[in-house]
């Protein structure tokens, strides 16, 4: 029989205030800690001004075909990324510069990658919408919708079969949780006791459709969880401390054997669906009152009102925008790559040819 579905709720922020912070012992080094929240201040930064930087370029045309930027999400791939162990694995979507960044890519890889250049993740041959960085456990971005869900839970499947204590992280949108393989994924990585979280980041829309108009339920994910034993949890996915909290929870689960988790991360994307898309379908003022709590200014005046020194923040800020700089100027001096590589990496061995 199913577990009992327990239900939380993760949206209180931890209390910023000096006196606050003072009266309910929560501080700069509690169970977070001044190390992992700079680590995650950075990675926000890193992804914030990387994608910008990827809005820019392609309006100077230098980045072909389409992307999904992450602005407004960064939280959640950012918090994610202080729970994992550097072995462990994360699979995305289309949406992806974020998550595979914080695993530790390199800008010009990214950039690159973007730019159709050899530097490129991929040499260049698989662009924005298909991320990966094996060696970095970055293991894949996904554009076909839901597809990465059960290939996680194969990855987490081979974890525990060789006891490697390994877990996978699967990120995915609100708009993936209507389509079967999300059950399926869910279904058999609950029975098996995989080692896996799923994370939905909950942006309020799909392509240009709002998910509350095509689904049954308020909550996409965590309305579904009991339906798999899980507990509902939903989390402000646009603060980091809360974000970290969930997932270090659902990775100590998954680490020690009791399975998956799956965790709903409210949030918005500031821009539209893609480059295409002006994303004019949203109400008016709905930008306006998510910008106020954009993760990057909630996650500030967290450092500051812990007492974090304001020159240590703008000397992270100042520094990632440095190497942002020399990442695209690295990107744009690599030459496009030759035809010689269009027959190559088809297959795991490296090669094109056909096999029987
Ligand atoms: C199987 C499949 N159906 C349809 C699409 C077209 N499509 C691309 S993105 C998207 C919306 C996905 O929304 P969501 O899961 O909320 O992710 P978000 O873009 O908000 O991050 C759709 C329907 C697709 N890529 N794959
Ligand atoms: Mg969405």
């Amino acid at each position: 029989m199913a577990k009992r579905t327990t239900k939380r709720r993760i949206s209180k922020s931890t209390k910023p205030k000096k006196q606050a912070a003072r009266k309910s012992k929560i501080q700069l080094n509690d169970d977070i800690g001044e190390k992992t929240r700079l680590r995650m201040w950075q990675l926000q930064l890193e992804i914030r001004h990387v994608e910008q930087r990827a809005h820019d370029l392609f309006f100077q045309n230098l980045i072909k075909g389409t992307s999904h930027l992450a602005i407004g999400q960064e939280a959640i791939a950012s918090a994610c990324a202080a729970v994992m162990r550097p072995d462990d694995y994360t699979f995305c979507t289309y949406r992806g510069h974020a998550h595979t960044l914080v695993r530790g890519a390199s800008m010009e890889g990214v950039l690159g990658e973007l730019m159709g250049r050899e530097c490129g993740l991929l040499g260049g041959k698989g662009g924005s919408m298909h991320l990966t960085d094996v060696e970095k456990g970055a293991m894949g971005s996904y554009a076909i919708i839901g597809a990465h869900l059960p290939i996680a839970a194969g990855a987490a499947w081979k974890a525990q079969y060789l006891k490697t204590g390994q877990i996978s992280f699967c990120f995915f949108g609100d708009g993936t949780t209507n389509i079967g393989a999300f059950h399926e994924a869910l279904n058999f990585s609950v029975v098996w006791k995989l080692p896996v979280v799923f994370v939905c980041e909950n942006n309020l829309y799909m392509e240009y459709t709002p998910i509350s108009d095509v689904t049954a339920v308020e909550h996409p994910a965590a309305d579904r969880a009991g339906a798999y034993g899980l507990e509902s949890i939903i989390v402000d996915g646009n603060d980091a401390d809360l974000v970290y909290r969930v997932a270090r929870d659902a990775a100590d689960k998954a680490r020690a054997g009791d399975g998956p988790s799956l965790i709903e991360a409210k949030t918005y994307r500031h821009s539209g669906h893609s480059r295409a898309d002006p994303a004019t379908y949203r109400p008016e003022g709905e930008l306006e009152k998510w910008l106020e709590r954009d993760p990057l200014k909630i996650y500030r005046k967290r450092l500051i009102d812990f007492g974090v020194k304001e020159s240590k923040v703008v000397a992270i800020e100042k520094a990632v925008l440095e190497a942002v700089d020399d990442a695209t100027e690295f990107a744009k001096n690599s030459s496009t790559p030759s035809k010689d590589v269009l027959m190559t990496e088809v297959w795991a061995d490296g090669g094109a040819s056909w096999r029987n």
